[in-house]
């Protein structure tokens, strides 16, 4: 049904340099459940994100590593979009900020803002490094703490002692980039008058409370800022690497990440509708703006971006329903990328388990009333319990028994109508609940539905009454037709690939929220099959060992698992290529991802607190020398390898293996069928030059290949000995004058 109003749909927009985990992408997650609700329920939608790219953090980071702050962003972003691909979310558009079109609409708000009347301007000292030349926010600024004593404590906060700090309280302060000494300078910037605006926005609120819906927690939040008193909130920084300020005297500043980062919506939007863009965002009659959000950026969405819009004087669309979660966290912790723990977008992938498993789990529990810690045993249960063992169970028992016993089809005829009618009651309340983005309750219903069916099913006893009331039979199944059917309907904005699978199985396409609750008719039905497999206890605490511990540690397990790891990532390469052809070959991401140097060991010494460790000291070609830990005692005496070269991964990741530092990885072939651990032969490359590097025949390395590649991403290469030679998905990997590496003994082997 063609619908009136339409939905604006907005998902938090991710800070580029943080890759999501589990946490982070519940954001992107909901809004893509309620986008998919919208399409199916005839609204016309339209569902923006992109990344957050401008700010303190992404500046030091890419000062950090020597590469321009486009550059690192051009590198997430990337795997930002990958993520949220393999996740299956149906971003209209996924954009970001750093676009011309950002700083248009950027510069024009704050002109407007500025021009009613609504900024000021202030004058404070901070911290400034004479030798960066640049003022230092407060978290880049780390000296001794002068409550604990701790020498690594920044200029916002001791992590030792938990105090808040000012950083000018520090003792011996140190520029974070640098490390030289600061000095206090004055400074001027400019704030949004926030109390000023105040009058507007209460007007504005009282109006939304009535038309819209915000969840309570955003309630809450935005009352006791209120309630606090606004005060005057800072919109420029002492940066490079942001939107300019346009403002006489401010030629050297830019705008505070968050003053632009919500505009970002709407720059997004022109990005994704060059034409209508601005019809979509100035209209509070038709549109209505849905924005998905965790609950601590809640005053940024509901009280600073609406002042801003306010104060511009222009008649924005305004956020109507407020959709702000409480946190995900991890085994009673919290998700934690420097220490390894709990699971980030980029590895969920290796795990296995399809996008709609983890996408059914994370709305199933969606933190809609409180936080919600992810635990394997709950995931294990949920799945096992709900996806196999209800909804599939149902699906599989009903449908299989109609093509056993019925050849596929029911014929023509009537279903039973008083379970129609409760099924159409309930069927009610989910849309409803789906209309006020209620995804868990509205889910929780949905299974609740299927378990209807199930018990249906087995008081009916269809295998008995088939033979004394065949007619009585058919009614009941017709009716749990239309069900299944309803059920694949209504789970397509959680699980949009099992949606497709179960209506296939029906024989059904283009089924839409219309088709709820009406008689399917006489299907005919296609090949029955499982949905969803069980999760094996085996298999789940191999999981939740690989993902609790440090990283050093995942290297380490992640090396004794290439092999399995491979025959995962050939199959979903396969399954991209077939997707979308213009996606990069595997070689192709091999080249831009991994740097392979001909390397000579010229130091081997055992590991003193590793059996199995060597510690090799390499000439790579570059002034230093290069240290590597390497777990072949077993196989090499010290001399069979001093003097020799070798193929180092020369930007992996560095990893820690008891106590020492390894910076990089020797390629070593195996045998394929052999167990794990009992074959290994170093791939010596003697016939060529130190320093070499290879690359998959016929391309060549991007310049600039700065970044690390990360032990998940280099082990889910496909990379073997072939014939002999060393080669990746296919390719011989060659040095510029086209020499190859080669294997005596492992002819056709993995490497790793
Ligand atoms: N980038 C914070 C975050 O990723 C911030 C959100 C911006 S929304 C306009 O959690
Ligand atoms: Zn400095």
């Amino acid at each position: 049904m063609k619908q009136t109003t339409r939905r604006l749909i907005t998902s938090a927009l991710p800070y580029v340099n943080n890759i999501p985990h589990l946490g982070n992408l519940l954001q992107v997650l909901s809004a893509d459940v309620f986008a998919r609700f919208c399409r199916s329920r005839g609204y016309e939608t339209l569902y923006v994100c992109g990344t957050d790219e401008y700010g303190t953090a992404t500046e030091t980071r890419a000062a950090k590593e020597g590469v321009s702050p486009k550059a690192l962003c051009d590198h997430y972003h990337a795997i930002h979009e990958e993520i949220y691909k393999w996740f299956n979310i149906s971003f209209d558009y996924f954009g970001r900020t750093s676009t011309p079109q950002q700083t248009e609409i950027v510069q024009r708000i704050f002109k407007e803002v500025d021009a009613a009347g609504y900024i000021t301007e202030k004058e404070s000292s901070q911290l400034y490094c004479p030798k960066c030349q640049r003022f230092l926010a407060d978290r880049f600024v780390e000296g001794t703490c002068p409550h604990c004593g701790s020498k690594d404590a920044r200029g916002d906060q001791c992590d030792a002692c938990q105090t808040l700090l000012e950083p000018t309280e520090l003792i011996d302060p140190r520029c974070g980039v640098c490390g030289s000494t600061p000095v206090v300078k004055n400074t001027r910037h400019l704030y949004i008058d926030l109390p000023k605006a105040l009058p507007m926005l209460q007007t504005w609120m009282e109006k939304t409370s009535v038309d819209g819906f915000w969840a309570k927690n955003a309630v809450q939040v935005t009352k006791s800022w209120i309630r606090d008193g606004l005060k005057e909130r800072c919109i420029t920084r002492d940066l490079k690497w942001g939107i300019p300020v346009p403002k006489p005297g401010y030629e050297d500043k830019v705008f505070y990440v968050w003053f632009d980062a919500p505009i970002g919506y709407i720059s997004i939007s022109k990005c994704a509708k060059p034409e209508e863009w601005s019809s979509w965002w100035h209209d509070n009659e038709k549109t209505r703006l849905f924005q998905f959000i965790g609950k601590d950026n809640i005053p940024f969405h509901t009280v600073i971006f609406p002042a801003t819009q306010l104060a511009s004087g222009e008649n924005w669309t305004m956020l109507h329903h407020m959709s702000s979660t409480e946190y995900l966290n991890y085994e009673g912790g919290k998700f934690s990328k420097s220490h390894g723990i709990g699971i980030f977008g980029n590895d969920v992938e290796s795990t296995g388990i399809p996008a709609d498993v983890w996408r059914f789990w994370m709305f199933y529990n969606r933190p809609e009333h409180g936080d919600v810690d992810f635990t394997w045993k709950d995931f294990q249960e949920k799945v096992n319990g709900e996806l196999v063992g209800n909804l599939s169970n149902l699906v599989n028992r009903a449908l299989t028994f109609i093509s056993r016993f019925f050849d596929g089809t029911l014929g023509d005829g009537p279903s039973d109508s008083d379970l129609m009618k409760q099924i159409r009651e309930r069927e009610a309340e989910i849309t409803d609940l789906l209309e006020r983005a209620e995804e868990r309750d509205a889910l929780h219903a949905i299974f609740e539905l299927s378990d209807l069916g199930n018990k249906v099913f087995q008081e009916t006893e269809p295998w008995k009454l088939r033979n004394t009331d065949p007619d009585r039979t058919k009614t009941v199944l017709r009716t749990l037709v239309n069900l299944i059917r309803d059920l694949g309907i209504m789970v397509t904005p959680y699980m949009p690939s099992t949606s497709e699978k179960l209506l296939s199985m029906l024989g059904l396409s283009g089924q839409n929220w219309d088709n709820l609750g009406t008689e399917a008719g006489n299907v005919k039905l296609g090949e029955v099959s499982y949905l969803f497999t069980k999760l094996d206890n085996a298999f789940v605490d191999a999981l939740k060992v690989r993902f609790s511990g440090s990283q050093e540690e995942r290297a380490a397990t992640e090396s004794a698992s290439v092999a399995s790891d491979k025959k995962n990532s050939d199959k979903k390469v396969n399954t991209v290529n077939n997707e979308n052809t213009e996606e990069k070959s595997v070689a192709e991401r091999f080249a831009e991802k991994v740097v392979l140097k001909v390397s000579k060991i010229v130091e081997v010494n055992k590991h003193p607190e590793g059996d199995f460790l060597y510690i090799l000291k390499l000439d790579t070609g570059e002034e230093e020398p290069r240290t590597i830990v390497s777990s072949i005692v077993a196989y090499y005496k010290p001399e069979e390898l001093l003097n020799k070269n070798i193929v180092l991964v020369s930007n992996l990741k560095p990893a820690n293996f008891r106590g020492v530092k390894s910076y990089g990885m020797l390629l070593a072939a195996s045998d394929p069928n052999a167990p794990e651990h009992t074959t290994c032969e170093v791939l010596f490359a003697d016939d060529l030059a130190v320093g070499t590097t290879l690359c998959p025949e016929g391309l060549s390395n991007p310049e600039g290949k700065m970044f690390y590649v990360k032990p998940d991403h280099f082990f889910a290469m496909p990379l073997y000995t072939k014939d002999g030679v060393l080669s990746v998905d296919g390719k011989a990997l060659v040095s510029a004058n086209g020499q190859k590496v080669t294997a005596k003994k492992y002819i056709n082997g993995e490497v790793g």
